[in-house]
C-alpha cells in the first residue's frame, strides 16, 4: 500500500519569470527518461518483482523505500512546471481576442491544449514517457548497477536544466533534487559495495561538478540533507539502515537513516485557468447577472 501525505517534500516558492519555454523544459525532469517518472516506476517495478526478499532484505527495503521519495519528487516537478505555466497568458479572457494567442509559439502546444497550463507525464520534446525507460532484470546486482547509473544520468540531465533556466521555482526544486538524487546514488554506491565488495564510492560524483557549485543545493547540504536516508513508511523498510550506513563517500561525513519523511511545506494554490474558467469576466452584462438572479430568487 502507499501512504499519502498532502505536503511538497520542499517548500517551493511562485515563479518570478513564469515562461512556457522553461517549462517545457523542466518536463525532461519529469517525463524524460532519467526523470523522476522513470526513478519511481523503475524503483516501484523492481519492488514488486523483487525475488529473495527475506534473504535479501536490506536491499529490498532500500529499494522500496527510495521508490517512495520517488513519488514525492514527481509532485516537486509538476508543481514547478505548473508554477512556470501560470500567468503566462495575458490576454485576458475574451474569447475572441484569442488570450491563448501567445501558446502558438510555445514550444509544448499540449501545455495550453491538452491541459489547463499544467504539467503532462512527457519529456522536453513533447514525448509520452513510455514504460520502456523501466529496467527491472530480476538479477539484483544488475538492477543496483542500473539504478547507479540511471540516477547519475538524472543528475547530468538535473544540471543542464538548471544551466538553462533561471527562474527561482525551477532552481529550487533542482536544489533539492540534485541533493535528494546525490543521496540515492550513494545508497545505490553503497548497496554494491555491501552486495559485491567493490568501492564505488570512488566513482562519485558523477558527473564531476560538485552539488556544493549550486546555491539551491548547497543550502541543504550545510543542513546535512545529502547524508539523510528518510524512511517513508509508519513501520516498515527499516533494514534499509543497514545499506545507509557509514561516512559519506565525498565529505566522509556519518550518514543517517532519519525515522519518517521529512517535514515538507504546503502545496502552492493553483488558480483557475481564465481562459476556460472565468464566468464573470469583466465583459459579462452585471445587470444581465442581476435580472437573472431576481427572476430565479425573486430580489
Ligand atoms: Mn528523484
Amino acid at each position: 500500500m502507499i501512504l499519502r501525505i498532502d505536503r511538497l517534500q520542499v517548500e517551493l516558492p511562485a515563479a518570478e519569470n513564469p515562461s512556457p519555454n522553461c517549462a517545457a523544459a523542466v518536463q525532461e525532469l519529469l517525463g524524460g527518461k532519467f526523470g523522476e517518472m522513470s526513478t519511481l516506476m523503475n524503483y516501484t517495478m523492481q519492488s514488486f518483482n523483487f525475488r529473495g526478499r527475506d534473504k535479501l532484505r536490506p536491499f529490498y527495503d532500500l529499494i522500496a523505500n527510495i521508490a517512495a521519495e520517488e513519488y514525492g519528487h514527481i509532485e516537486l516537478v509538476s508543481y514547478t512546471i505548473n508554477q512556470l505555466l501560470t500567468g503566462t497568458m495575458p490576454q485576458g479572457t475574451d474569447p475572441t481576442d484569442a488570450p491563448l494567442a501567445d501558446a502558438v509559439g510555445a514550444r509544448n502546444s499540449y501545455h495550453f491544449i491538452a491541459s489547463g497550463q499544467q504539467a503532462l507525464p512527457m519529456d522536453s520534446q513533447g514525448q509520452w514517457w513510455n514504460g520502456s525507460y523501466v529496467f527491472s532484470s530480476g538479477n539484483l546486482r544488475l538492477d543496483l548497477l542500473h539504478n547507479f547509473f540511471l540516477e547519475c544520468g538524472a543528475r547530468a540531465n538535473k544540471m543542464r536544466v538548471y544551466e538553462m533556466v533561471k527562474d527561482r521555482v525551477a532552481r529550487e526544486m533542482v536544489g533539492y533534487l540534485l541533493v535528494r538524487g546525490g543521496v540515492h546514488i550513494v545508497a545505490y554506491a553503497k548497496a554494491l559495495e555491501k552486495l559485491t565488495g567493490v568501492d564505488v564510492g570512488k566513482l562519485v560524483p558523477i558527473p564531476e561538478l560538485s552539488n556544493k557549485k549550486f546555491p539551491e543545493a548547497r543550502k541543504h547540504e550545510e543542513k546535512g540533507l545529502h547524508r539523510i536516508l528518510y524512511r517513508f513508511s509508519p513501520d516498515d523498510y527499516r533494514q534499509a539502515g543497514q545499506v545507509w550506513n557509514g561516512p559519506h563517500p565525498e565529505d566522509g561525513q556519518p550518514l543517517e537513516f532519519v525515522d519518517g519523511p521529512p517535514e515538507g511545506a504546503k502545496p502552492p494554490d493553483l488558480p483557475e485557468e481564465p481562459q476556460l474558467s472565468a464566468p464573470l469576466g469583466p465583459e459579462i452584462d452585471k445587470d444581465m447577472f442581476a435580472a437573472i438572479s431576481k427572476r430565479l430568487f425573486g430580489k
